[in-house]
């Protein structure tokens, strides 16, 4: 397969990159956080979004390399944007499960945040609820070796998966993300009103963080606002965009 023989060069030449979607808190309207979006710009195939190349990288394995790759990325550019003088954004970085499964994950991540100085209050990680929900008795313990290395963990696509409410309580979770396809609904439609609003006050009770995902109206992000969602991210304010837009947003709103 043509597009397997590039992937394996991707890393070593330097052809993955990641997008930043800004995160804004709601109650002030600032930029808070970004999380970072793989891309695969091939010399031979051109742009690539990560639906076009992740599933094959799950197939091959080539997803730990990149996964590892990302993480790493994540924190030379944070300590990057504190050089500049920028200031403290948290990013949020999406984990594989085949990536999280693997007996080096846990290791690999250590390593990378020893070779960044330690504590990263930063970084977040961002699992599905399959990932937490899979028939193993060490994710648990691999959740709070995460949370001991000082890393944040967010539940992504909230409310499309299986996950059982006592997950919630369970396993450390810092925050919930809101799925989009709820967002959509929002404000017109009953039945995602009243489940965005039964998340955000669950999420409330059990202590959560909130992000809610897909937001692209001046309309949602008001139910949201009056709902008392923390943040929100969506092309309303903007879709993941390279590095160097992504500093020109951020002085823009400063
Ligand atoms: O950026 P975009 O919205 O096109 O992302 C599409 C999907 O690809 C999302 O579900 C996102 O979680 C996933 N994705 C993006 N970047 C990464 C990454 O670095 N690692 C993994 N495992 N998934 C990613
Ligand atoms: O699964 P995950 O939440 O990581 O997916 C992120 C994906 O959502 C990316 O592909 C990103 O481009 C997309 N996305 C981000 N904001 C919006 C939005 O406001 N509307 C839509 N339709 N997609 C969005
Ligand atoms: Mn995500
Ligand atoms: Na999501």
């Amino acid at each position: 397969l043509e597009m397997e023989t590039y992937m394996h060069n991707a890393v070593a030449n330097n052809e993955l990159c990641l997008y930043y979607q800004p995160v804004m808190e709601v109650a002030s309207g600032r930029l808070i956080g970004a999380e970072a979006l793989m891309r695969w710009e091939s010399p031979q195939l051109g742009f690539l979004p990560p639906n076009d190349f992740i599933p094959l990288a799950e197939d091959n394995g080539l997803i730990n390399q990149f996964g590892e790759w990302a993480i790493r990325e994540v924190c030379r550019q944070h300590k990057a944007w504190q050089q500049l003088g920028l200031g403290n954004l948290a990013i949020a970085v999406n984990l594989s499960s085949l990536q999280f499964n693997q007996a080096s994950f846990i290791p690999m991540v250590a390593g990378i945040i020893k070779e960044f100085g330690g504590n990263p209050t930063f970084l977040t990680f961002e699992l599905t609820e399959s990932m937490i929900m899979a028939d193993t008795d060490n994710i648990l313990e691999k959740l709070n070796n995460l949370k001991d290395l000082g890393i944040k963990l967010a539940l992504d696509d909230f409310g499309t998966g299986y996950s059982s409410l006592r997950y919630l309580n369970r396993f450390p979770l810092d925050t919930l993300k809101i799925d989009r396809s709820f967002v959509k609904g929002l404000p017109d439609n009953a039945d995602a009103a009243a489940i965005v609003s039964a998340i955000l006050a669950m999420a409330k009770a059990l202590n959560l963080d909130t992000i809610a995902e897909g937001v692209e109206t001046q309309q949602q992000k008001a139910f949201l606002q009056n709902t008392s969602c923390h943040a929100v991210q969506g092309f309303y304010f903007s879709k993941p965009i390279p590095v160097a837009e992504f500093h020109r947003y951020w002085e823009k709103q400063k």
